[in-house]
């Protein structure tokens, strides 16, 4: 074709979109239908746009509402646009000289669509990076009143929340259920402010002077030279640096216990970690530790489960929250404080208050309720709220301050930092997720991605042209004042209090905590680790360390890693154990706990009965078929099939079956098999097998028993019965204390 006719085809195309355009399709016509938003079996519409998420109006120095639109603008509108809001006809192909000819610099729409593509990714969180968050609300019990003034602890005050809960090593790609400390940050939209809670599912810190935190980071993340190994410690570099720190000891006795490998977001502890200080009403003070307790109990994977999971599903954690929340199985966190009186020696017990790589036992400060955190709501979008989200610890309220804490001292710094690189610029605040709930009227201006109109024009104080507004709160306006806090008489140095020196005692009083279960994944989880270091000379310090922990710890340890093990080098102290640390020996609720069912074509009256009677009990069924699909006529479908399930992926397994056979003219049960001849298919063997070595409830009715004896498993937890409701009753009440702790063979007392 000559290039003329080209032009003309073209034109002729453009000038169809464009009459499209104008005329566009009626609503109601045959392909316009509402779209189902039920789980899709067969290709169909898009989904209908999701709403704009809202900020507040951009609001003038004055306070005066500026007429600027909304800050955050989504998808308005139904048609594509330009990012300058111009309607396009064609976002497929690049404007050409000619359907075979060379793309035009002209093309806008090509250039800002790759030019914004291009620039998609932020960098990671330095530390932190893989997380996932949700939004709730936060309600406190006005327990708190005798010690702190913080309007959002006020009796049934509701406060919007955001949790964002993350890794500590992993890079924002790595997978959920790695070896590892998880954040725990909380983010409080309360009427006085953001005031943001940073803390782990460890109660204590590696290190106990924020100076040495880009040391522990780099040991622990990725050597460099081959970035190897990913989200993981066990590696030479962390071992060299925690055998070379004994104060990292204690942190690194939570993270090789069950703690390090918990079984959902929605069972983990949380903790503020430093000691903080409260002002009451009267300016009374006092210290205190922030802790969140799950209701749903703390719960932990095993070793093996959790690595299996890591190429299974590497999602699990995030899966596991966003599943639960959709779902309407709210997870709820109690806040609690433990109280201190706030002496000059800020030490509680002996213990000092200000070393981060300390706890002060419950059995010594309990842990007082004071309000219930509940998630509700996923996020609309990952990147513009979990990714953009920006905690920091300076966010305080009027009641709550800071202490001396070394470490907290030096995070107050790096969290503002972080944010320059992370969010590219000084005004992150302004971004939907990190935006108070409160009027906000500072005097900061400009920078890069400056959002607000600012419509005043003296942002200085005191001034005469903007009416001398903001104007400074007075103590009636609640405002955020810092503790006068006496200094200690002291001289400039760069040196630890003696009372840090202590390296010992209080892993000591974690190891002697644990039930002989507990203690043994120690071991376990030691050995690995250190089985995974190269350097022989790593491996031989850690077990001197071990060696001032626990004897026996260190026995255990070096006979795996086939060391001798050495003497201690300090002489242990007296400690009383603590039994609020250890997770076993409770029954919990089971609210969302997943219950695989292999179903049996013999029973399905059975499977239907037993899957309604799990959600009536708020758990989730989850039928496995040997094939995808409706399961015969019975109306039921499978949800996973003998290809796509993994036992790693439930809390307990049932298996079901019809009566026996010669009890009734049922033919041989071949189905539950997917296998001809009544053999088990090894996919199902291999369920059952990994949920027994897992420690979960396993039960079976019917013909189902045969499985269970196939795969050779017997013993506690593993539940039989010609009648399929006893059988789940009594798995239910196995789950309540969350594993079948008497099936790991218990080498340690
Ligand atoms: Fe940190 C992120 C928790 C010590 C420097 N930290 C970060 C996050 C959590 C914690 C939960 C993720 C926040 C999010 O979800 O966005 N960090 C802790 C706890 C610590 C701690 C409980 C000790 C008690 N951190 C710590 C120190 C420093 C930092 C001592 C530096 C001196 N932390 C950072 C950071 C991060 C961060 C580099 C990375 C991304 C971010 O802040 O926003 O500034």
């Amino acid at each position: 074709q000559k290039p003329g006719k080209l032009v003309k085809a073209a034109l002729e195309k453009a000038v169809d979109k464009v009459t499209e355009l104008v005329n566009p399709p009626i609503p109601g016509a045959p392909n316009s239908e509402p779209p189902s938003l039920d789980e899709p079996t067969e290709p169909r519409g898009p989904l209908p746009p999701k709403q704009d998420q809202t900020g507040p109006e951009t609001v003038s120095p004055t306070g005066a509402p500026t007429g600027a639109p909304k800050l955050s603008q989504g998808q308005q509108g139904d048609f594509l646009t330009t990012s300058a809001g111009a309607r396009l006809y064609d976002t497929d192909h690049s404007l050409k000289a000619g359907e075979r000819g060379p793309t035009l610099l002209q093309d806008h729409h090509l250039r800002e669509k790759v030019m914004h593509f291009d620039h998609e990714r932020i960098p990671e969180r330095v530390v932190h990076a893989r997380g996932y968050g949700a939004h709730g609300v936060f309600v406190g019990y006005g327990t708190a009143a005798s010690v702190c003034k913080a309007g959002f602890l006020g009796d049934g005050v509701e406060t919007q929340v955001f949790v964002r809960f993350s890794t500590v090593l992993g890079s924002r790609g790595s997978a959920d259920t790695v070896r590892d400390t998880r954040g725990f940050a909380t983010k409080f939209y309360t009427q006085e402010g953001n005031f943001d809670l940073v803390g782990n599912n460890i109660p204590v810190f590696f290190i106990q002077d924020g100076i040495k935190f880009p040391d522990v980071i780099h040991a622990g993340k990725p050597h460099p030279d081959r970035e190897i190994p990913q989200a993981q410690s066990a590696h030479d570099t962390f071992w060299d640096f925690v055998s070379t720190h004994t104060e990292a000891t204690h942190h690194v006795m939570w993270n090789m216990s069950d703690r390090g490998i918990p079984r959902s977001y929605r069972t983990m502890e949380g903790f503020g970690v430093h000691t903080f200080r409260l002002v009451n009403a009267e300016g009374g003070t006092a210290l205190a530790k922030f802790h969140w307790k799950p209701k749903l109990g703390v719960h932990s994977l095993v070793w093996e489960e959790a690595q299996l999971i890591n190429g299974i599903d590497p999602d699990f954690h995030r899966r596991d929250l966003a599943d639960a929340i959709e779902s309407g199985a709210f997870p709820q966190w109690e806040l609690g404080l433990q109280i201190f009186p706030d002496t000059p020696r800020q030490t509680f017990e002996g213990i000092d208050l200000l070393d981060p790589t300390k706890i002060v036992p419950e059995e010594l400060a309990p842990v007082q309720p004071v309000g219930m955190l509940t998630l509700n709501r996923n996020t609309m979008n990952f990147f513009a709220e979990t990714e953009q989200v920006a905690f920091h610890l300076g966010n305080l309220v009027p009641g709550i301050d800071v202490t001396d804490d070394p470490l907290l001292q030096a995070r107050l710094f790096s969290y503002l930092d972080t944010q320059l690189t992370r969010l590219a610029g000084p005004n992150f605040n302004q971004i939907p997720i990190n935006r108070p709930h409160t009027a906000v009227n500072d005097m900061f201006r400009d920078g890069f991605h400056q959002h607000a109109v600012h419509a005043g024009v003296a942002p200085y104080r005191p001034n005469t042209l903007d009416g001398g507004n903001p104007f400074e709160a007075t103590a009636e306006d609640r405002p955020l004042v810092e503790v006068a806090q006496p200094l200690p008489k002291a001289v400039k140095v760069r040196q630890a209090p003696a009372s840090f020196a202590d390296h010992f005692t209080q892993p000591r009083l974690f190891w002697l905590s644990l039930s002989p279960v507990e203690k043994e994944h120690v071991v376990r989880a030691f050995t690995f680790e250190l089985g995974k270091c190269y350097e022989q000379a790593v491996k031989e310090r850690q077990l001197r360390v071990l060696a001032n922990v626990d004897a026996t710890l260190c026995a255990q340890v070096a006979q795996g890693l086939g060391l001798p093990a050495p003497s201690p080098t300090v002489r242990p102290k007296k400690v009383a154990p603590s039994p609020a640390l250890s997770q076993i020996g409770q029954t919990w609720p089971t609210d969302g706990r997943l219950i695989g069912i292999v179903v049996d074509p013999a029973d399905l009256d059975g499977v239907r009965t037993v899957r309604e009677t799990i959600l009536a009990g708020g758990m989730v069924p989850l039928l496995i078929a040997p094939t995808g699909g409706p399961i015969g006529d019975s109306g039921l479908v499978a949800q996973r099939t003998f290809l796509t399930a993994r036992s790693v992926e439930f809390d307990a397994l049932l298996l079901a079956g019809g009566p026996p056979p010669g009890a009734d003219a049922v033919p041989a049960r071949d189905a539950k098999a997917g296998a001809p001849g009544g053999t088990v298919d090894p996919r199902v063997l291999l369920m059952i097998q990994e949920c027994f070595r897992h420690a979960k409830a396993i039960g079976a009715w019917g013909t189902g028993r045969a499985a269970v004896e196939a795969a050779g498993c017997a013993g506690p937890g593993v539940v039989v019965d010609d009648d399929a409701s006893q059988v789940l009753k009594s798995v239910t009440a196995l789950l309540g204390a969350h594993r079948v702790w008497e099936r790991f063979p218990a080498t340690i007392s």
